[in-house]
């Protein structure tokens, strides 16, 4: 049977659930270990003026105090600009910035030390905001454009013309396992780095940087993550890169965990944005132009601030058909940790941003939301090019919205919602269906490859090594399933190896949702190579040809005589007796993706990922506090590889968008110190918050054929789907709303709209 199309359960989720799954720090302490940890930057900007050493030198059990004099390479390092310290030297840029890495026998001494080493900082005046970035020109990386059309005509022209600003709030990556590396010391100054990364060839050249090594002599390797979600795209590589200065310094392993509290104060997170809108449209709701002028809080570094942008300017049109627009992108320097990839990679916010303007239209025009979305829709030509180009091709987005306008009784409810909030006095009801249209590749073209490397065993067993990493979204399971029906094998005797540099060179992240697109289609290829010069071999053997040879249930035969069958295993062990080649190294480059950000036009993407999802809420209009009463969910995932571990990543990632838009806060003290660093003050969703109905469906396409399986990316999409649950919100408020929309900013748009909050509800409110 083929294991392409079965829920074949993720690799892991006996082992996770059992315990035996093992993370960094549950690799056992080799003898002589030391662990790290730094002291950082007591304030937000300034410039050091002294560093004191003296008393945590004397702390017995610490072994070492390293600071900027002690890297032998470059102290400079960044995934795209080197703007970065390892260890500062002069300027400190945010709280925690570390300053001084400390090496010690156990805990207890490294706290001791953290908290002994004096660090005095002449203090400047900081920048948190965007507000105060514009005001102060405090920017990173270029100023970005999109345009088509002619804006100003479009608006001139335009029978209304709406104005506004959103904001929009970041959000705390909340992997189970922290950042954490361990660094092994090798011969002549090598060194092998076991970390917890997406991104185990940036992490192999940051450390070669950084020690003056040459990249073949340090080996990354990622056996899985406790959750990346973008967190471990590039910021990974601060603690690998000190584990290994200490482990080559030192010639002893080095163990760099981060606890959870220090993880989500000085690591970046999603980016806080604000989008300044004007938007200018027909009686009907058709949208004829849009200025778009976007600005995130990136931190103290550019980090992935400038892709992240990007892609937020290429999704400010998402489902819709936009003819004149003038987008722009602009990112601030702040003094807060780097800002980075998390899961839509800026998609959300300019989703997010283009999903509240037709809720506005709609508002204005009193007329439902969906009516102005529909009408909107990328459609036939000419309403199928993108404003930077691209066309948008097996377009089922207009299906998509009339199958789940009917599947989720969008009418019936929508005037019985209407009602309920025309009388109740206790509570509000919202609805609202949006789309997604994500766009698959990165959008930097050479990262959009993969190698794998695939070595069949003498028993016809098979071990599959690619540059993809595993962090819980099945990369791994759905590979084994590829080669598995390459060879027509069993599952089981496919396995994945831990990710390593020493057998994938000059990887990219497992990112962009593309990590089954790139590694698994150089896993086929590889597999194929080798299919090919065992069906010759066969043919010898049948005394056949080639083209007659096929591969069925863990056998070979002649397809024109199929009761005279070889074994696999046979197969391999004679082939290897007759000196063929069983292993196989595979590349795939996708094809025909191009984007000029210069003039802002191409084709970024092989295909995109679309779907749609409604949601109902019930806010009280006491608290401000809502309850999800149901989802309706639909997406184009393709020709899905593995439907359970697809669906988990449709509701994980609808959930984790929900979070963000809802009850997940940051809140910051006037130093720039992050006060909500733990669930106590930072409110993911629980298992409670799960919608109470929530139908989770997909279409039926097998069109995809322009990739592996024809399949489609799933790991981010539906992440922007939980964006309808903001909007659903705003659609029972009927008022302007920041994102997230936490019971607070209920509550005070509630109280702004009605003074009294016993009075009966306003006329204003009801549709
Ligand atoms: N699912 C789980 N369980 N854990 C994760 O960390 N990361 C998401 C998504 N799904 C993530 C996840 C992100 S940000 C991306 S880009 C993709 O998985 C990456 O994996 P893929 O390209 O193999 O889909
Ligand atoms: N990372 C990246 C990404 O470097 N480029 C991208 O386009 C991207 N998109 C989504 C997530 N991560
Ligand atoms: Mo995901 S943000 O592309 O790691």
């Amino acid at each position: 049977m083929p294991s392409i199309g079965q829920s074949i359960p993720h690799d892991s989720a006996r082992l996770h659930v059992t315990g035996q799954a093992t993370f960094i720090d549950d690799m056992p302490s080799m003898p002589g270990e030391l662990l790290l940890d730094c002291a950082g930057s007591p304030i937000a900007r300034g410039t050091i003026q002294s560093i004191d050493l003296t008393a945590a030198r004397a702390i017995s059990g610490v072994v070492a105090l390293f600071t900027c004099k002690d890297i032998p390479g470059s102290n400079h390092f960044g995934p795209v600009l080197h703007d970065e310290e390892l260890l500062a030297e002069k300027q400190v840029n945010y709280i925690g910035q570390p300053i001084v890495l400390i090496a010690a026998e156990n805990h207890q001494a490294l706290a001791q030390a953290r908290k002994a080493i004096k660090i005095s900082v002449r203090e400047e005046t900081p920048i948190f905001t965007i507000e105060e970035a514009i005001a102060q020109k405090s920017f990173v990386g270029p100023k970005r454009t999109i345009a088509r059309g002619n804006l100003d005509q479009a608006i001139d022209s335009a029978p209304h013309l709406l104005h506004g600003s959103l904001k929009i709030g970041g959000q705390d990556h909340f992997y189970l396992e922290s950042q954490a590396a361990i660094a092994i010391p090798g011969e002549e100054g090598a060194v092998t780095i076991h970390s917890s990364t997406q991104n185990p060839t940036e992490i192999q050249a940051i450390v070669a940087h950084i020690l003056g090594l040459g990249m073949h002599q340090v080996i990354c390797i990622c056996k899985r993550m406790g959750g990346g979600f973008g967190g471990k795209e590039t910021q990974a590589a601060a603690p690998a890169a000190m584990a290994a200065l200490v482990a080559t310094k030192l010639r002893r392993p080095a163990r760099f965990v981060y606890t959870k509290d220090d993880d989500m104060k000085f690591t970046g997170k999603r980016h806080p944005y604000r989008a300044d809108y004007s938007v200018a449209f027909d009686h009907d709701g058709r949208i004829l132009a849009l200025k778009a002028d976007f600005f995130s809080n990136a931190g103290f570094s550019l980090d992935l601030s400038a892709s992240v942008m990007e892609r937020t300017m290429l999704h400010a049109d998402n489902a819709y058909y936009i003819p004149n627009c003038h987008i722009t992108g602009t990112c601030c320097k702040t003094n807060l940790p780097s800002n980075t990839a998390f899961r839509g990679f800026g998609g959300p916010q300019g989703v997010a941003t283009i999903e509240n303007i037709i809720e506005e239209i709609a508002l204005y025009l009193k007329k439902d939301a969906l009516e102005i979305r529909k009408l909107n829709c990328y459609g036939p030509a000419p309403c199928n090019v993108t404003p930077y180009g691209q066309l948008v091709e097996n377009n089922h987005l207009p299906e998509i919205f009339s199958r789940l306008e009917s599947s989720a009784n969008y009418g019936t409810r929508r005037a019985a919602i209407t009602k309920i909030n025309q009388t109740s006095r206790t509570h509000l009801k919202g609805l609202s269906l949006t789309a997604v249209k994500f766009g698959i590749s990165f959008t930097k073209k050479f990262l959009n490859q993969g190698n794998a490397l695939v070595n069949v065993y003498t028993d016809g067993t098979v071990q599959v090594s690619t540059g993809g990493t595993e962090m819980g979204q099945g990369l791994n399971t759905k590979i084994r399933q590829l080669i598995a029906d390459e060879f027509a094998i069993d599952f089981a005797d496919v396995l994945l190896m831990p990710t390593s540099t020493e057998k994938n060179n000059n990887t990219s992240p497992t990112a962009a949702s593309a990590g089954t697109d790139l590694n698994g289609t150089a896993a086929v290829r590889a597999a194929r190579e080798i299919r090919n010069r065992l069906a010759d071999f066969a043919a010898e053997l049948l005394a056949s040809s080639a083209t007659y040879i096929v591969f069925k249930d863990s056998t070979v035969c002649d397809s024109r005589n199929p009761t005279k069958t070889i074994s696999f295993k046979e197969l391999c062990k004679l082939a290897h007796m007759e000196r063929i080649n069983l292993g196989e190294r595979g590349f795939y480059a996708t094809p025909g993706v191009d984007f000029d950000r210069e003039s802002g036009t191409g084709t970024p993407f092989l295909y995109y990922t679309t779907g749609c999802a409604v949601a109902e809420v019930t806010i009280d209009r006491f608290t401000g506090q809502f309850d999800i009463d149901r989802i309706d969910l639909l997406m184009d995932i393709g020709r899905s590889i593995n439907p359970g571990i697809d669906r988990g990543q449709v509701v994980g990632g609808f959930v984790q968008g929900m979070g963000w838009c809802t009850t997940e806060e940051l809140k910051y003290a006037d130093t720039g110190a992050l006060l909500s660093y733990s669930p106590t003050t930072y409110k993911i969703p629980g298992v409670m918050d799960i919608p109470k109905i929530f139908n989770v469906d997909f279409i039926d396409n097998p069109d995809n054929t322009c990739n592996v399986a024809a399949s489609k990316a799933v790991g981010e999409p539906p992440l922007l789907l939980g964006i309808c649950v903001w909007t659903a919100i705003k659609d029972a408020l009927k008022s302007p709303l920041e994102l997230p929309a936490t019971p607070e900013q209920i509550l005070l748009q509630l109280t702004r709209a009605r003074p009294k909050a016993s009075a009966p509800p306003a006329a204003a409110m009801t549709t």
